[in-house]
C-alpha cells in the first residue's frame, strides 16, 4: 500500500538510535529531548491508528511536565479526554522500541491485533508546552499523522489539561464545551464569575493571589484566563518565563518536595500563593505565618476543601448523592482520618498514577480525586449532573435549595473533568474560599498534617520490589514488609511504605509520624532496609 511506503520514507527521516529502549509509563514517554524524535514520529502513527480504531479524535501532548527543560515527553489522550488504555500503552512501547527496519512490521502487528480499518478517517489534536525542543518534536508527531493520511489540528502552546479538554469537546459534539482555547476560557470564567457573586463582601485584598507559573505554559495561560475574569481575581504572577528556566527552583513539584517557597516569590504573612507545574496539570497552595513559617496546602488539603464545600451544597440542595474522595498511599494520614471520621465521606485508596484515581472516582455520583502532589479534579456522574440541573429548573424548589443547585451547576462548569487542571482547580479553590469567606489560614486549620518525609533510594533493580494493597504493603522481596512493620512500631502515629517509581529509576520511601524527627528517622531506617 502506498500509505506504508510513505511511512517507510518518513520514518527514515526520524531514525531510532539503535538499541535505545524506552517505556510508555504512567507519564507517557519521558526522557532527554535528544532521544525523542523517532518516538514523536511513531506516536503520530499510533495516535492515527487509535483514532481510526475509536472513530474519534485522539490527542497528543508534547510535554515533560515538571522535569527539567532539557527533557521532553509525550502522552496520548483518549476520546473522552482520559489517558489512553493499557493495551495501547503496550503498543506504544512496542512501536517505540522497534528497530528502524522493523517499524512497519510492528505497525502492521498492531493494525492486525486491533483489526483497525485503515480506510477509516483519522483526526489528531496536538498540543505542546514551552520547552525549546517542543516545536521541533511536535513537527515529528505531525509527520507521523500525515504519513498515515490522518488529519491533524495543531493547538500549539497549550496546557496539558487544555488539550484534554479540546479532545473531549470535539468528541462530545461540543456538549462539554467548544473545542477552542477561547471556548475553554469562556466556560470556566463565566462559571467562576457566577460563583463569586455569592461571596459575602469580598474585598480586593481577598481577591488577590500570587501565582508561580514555573516559567512554563501555565504562566502564559493564566494571564489569558485572567483577562476573562473581569477583575474577579487579581493575580501577581512570578516565574512567568521571561527570565528563569522552566521548573528550576520553582513550580508545584519543587514546592511540594522541598517544602519551601519557589525562588522569586515574595510572601507577605498570610498571603495566599500557589504554584503550577511545568504543564499546568498540578497545583499546590502555601503561605507563611506571622512567624515566617512556611505552610503547604497540598492535594490532600485541596480535596478536603472541595469535598467539604460540595457536601454542604448537597445538604442545602437536599440532594441524596454519594460523594467519595480518592487518594493514594501518599495522602497524609491526617487527611484520611479527617475525611472518614469527621466529614464522613467515602475514602478510596488507589495505586499512584492519575488514571487509577480517575477510574476509581468514576464509580461515585461525585468523585473528588487528588494526588498529594496536587494533581486532581472532580468527576460528576451523568445522573448526578441531571439531578442537579433538574433541581435548579424545578419551579417548586424553594430559594435555598435552588441557590445550592445553581452553585453546584456553576461548580461543575468551572471544573475540567477530563484531567487535573491547575487553572481550573485554582478558580474552584478561589471561588470556595470567597463564598465561604475563608482565609488560607482557616482553610489550613481544618486539620493538621502529620509530619512526613519522602526519600528516593537508588537500587540496582527497582523491580525486585512488588507491592499490594494500593502499594501500601510490599510482598517482595521476602521479609521487607516485616522489617518495615517492626520499624513503624517504634514510632507514634507512624506509617511507612516503599514502592518502585513509575517515572524514575528509583525506589520511593514514604514515612509519616507524630514528629518531624520521627518521620525523618523512620524514612531513613526504611530506606536502609530497601538496599
Ligand atoms: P512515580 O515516579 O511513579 O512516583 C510520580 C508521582 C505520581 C504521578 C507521576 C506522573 C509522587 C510520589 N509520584 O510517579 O504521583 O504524578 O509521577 O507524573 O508524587
Ligand atoms: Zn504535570
Amino acid at each position: 500500500m502506498a500509505q506504508f511506503q510513505e511511512v517507510l520514507r518518513q520514518s527514515s527521516l526520524h531514525p531510532k538510535p539503535a538499541g535505545l529502549v524506552l517505556q510508555y509509563g504512567t507519564a507517557g514517554f519521558r526522557t532527554n529531548a535528544k532521544h525523542l524524535d523517532h518516538i514523536m514520529f511513531r506516536m503520530g502513527l499510533l495516535a492515527t491508528l487509535r483514532s481510526k480504531k475509536t472513530k474519534a479524535t485522539i490527542g497528543v501532548m508534547v510535554t515533560a511536565s515538571h522535569n527539567p527543560e532539557e527533557d521532553n515527553g509525550v502522552k496520548l489522550v483518549d476520546p473522552m479526554g482520559e489517558m489512553v488504555t493499557q493495551a495501547w500503552e503496550g503498543y506504544a512501547t512496542l512501536l517505540a522500541n522497534a528497530e528502524q527496519q522493523d517499524v512497519l512490521t510492528s505497525l502492521k502487528e498492531i493494525i492486525e491485533k486491533e483489526a483497525v480499518n485503515m480506510s477509516q478517517e483519522a483526526n489528531v489534536f496536538l498540543g505542546r508546552d514551552t520547552r525549546c525542543s517542543s516545536a521541533r518534536l511536535s513537527q515529528a508527531v505531525l509527520d507521523g499523522v500525515s504519513a498515515l493520511g490522518g488529519h491533524s489540528k495543531d493547538y500549539g502552546l497549550v496546557t496539558t489539561p487544555q488539550l484534554h479538554y479540546m479532545v473531549c469537546c470535539q468528541n462530545t459534539g461540543d456538549k462539554y464545551g467548544e473545542a477552542t482555547v477561547e471556548g475553554y476560557y469562556n466556560k470556566l470564567s463565566q462559571a467562576y464569575i457566577q460563583l463569586i457573586k455569592h461571596a459575602p463582601n469580598c474585598t480586593d485584598d481577598q481577591k488577590h493571589l500570587c501565582v508561580d507559573g514555573a516559567n512554563g505554559i501555565g504562566a502564559l495561560k493564566v494571564r489569558e484566563m485572567e483577562a476573562h475574569l473581569k477583575s474577579g481575581l487579581q493575580i501577581s504572577l512570578v516565574n512567568d518565563g521571561s527570565q528563569g528556566k522552566l521548573n528550576d527552583q520553582c513550580g508545584a513539584d519543587f514546592v511540594k518536595v522541598q517544602q519551601k517557597p519557589p525562588s522569586g516569590m515574595k510572601m507577605n504573612p498570610g498571603e495566599r500563593c500557589c504554584s503550577f507545574d511545568g504543564d499546568a496539570d498540578r497545583i499546590v497552595y502555601y503561605y507563611t505565618d506571622s512567624e515566617g513559617q512556611f505552610h503547604l496546602l497540598d492535594g490532600d488539603k485541596i480535596a478536603t476543601l472541595i469535598s467539604t464545600f460540595l457536601k454542604e451544597l448537597l445538604t442545602q440542595a437536599g440532594l441524596n448523592l454519594n460523594i467519595a474522595v480518592v487518594q493514594t498511599a501518599y495522602a497524609n494520614g491526617s487527611s484520611t482520618r479527617y475525611l472518614e471520621d469527621t466529614m464522613k465521606v467515602i475514602v478510596r485508596c488507589t495505586k499512584t498514577g492519575v488514571k487509577h484515581l480517575h477510574h476509581a472516582a468514576q464509580e461515585f455520583d461525585i468523585g473528588v480525586y487528588f494526588e498529594a502532589n496536587g494533581h486532581g479534579t472532580v468527576l460528576f456522574s451523568k445522573s448526578a449532573e441531571e439531578k442537579i440541573q433538574q433541581l435548579s429548573k424545578d419551579p417548586n424548589t424553594d430559594d435555598e435549595r435552588k441557590t445550592a443547585a445553581l452553585l453546584l451547576q456553576n461548580t461543575i462548569n468551572v471544573i475540567n473533568q477530563t484531567v487535573g487542571d491547575a487553572i481550573s482547580d485554582m478558580l474552584l479553590i478561589e471561588a470556595i474560599l470567597a463564598t465561604k469567606g475563608l482565609t488560607v489560614q482557616q482553610w489550613d486549620a481544618i486539620y493538621s498534617d502529620l509530619p512526613n518525609r519522602q526519600l528516593k533510594v537508588k537500587v540496582s533493580d527497582r523491580r525486585v520490589i512488588d507491592t499490594t494493597d494500593a502499594e501500601r504493603r510490599a510482598v517482595r522481596p521476602a521479609g521487607l514488609q516485616e522489617t518495615i512493620d517492626s520499624l513503624v512500631k517504634k514510632y507514634r502515629q507512624a506509617r511507612s511504605f516503599v514502592r518502585p517509581s513509575g517515572t524514575e529509576d528509583v525506589v520511593r520511601v514514604y514515612a509519616e509520624a507524630e514528629t518531624q524527627e520521627s518521620a525523618d528517622a523512620l524514612a531513613h531506617e526504611v530506606s536502609l532496609a530497601v538496599y
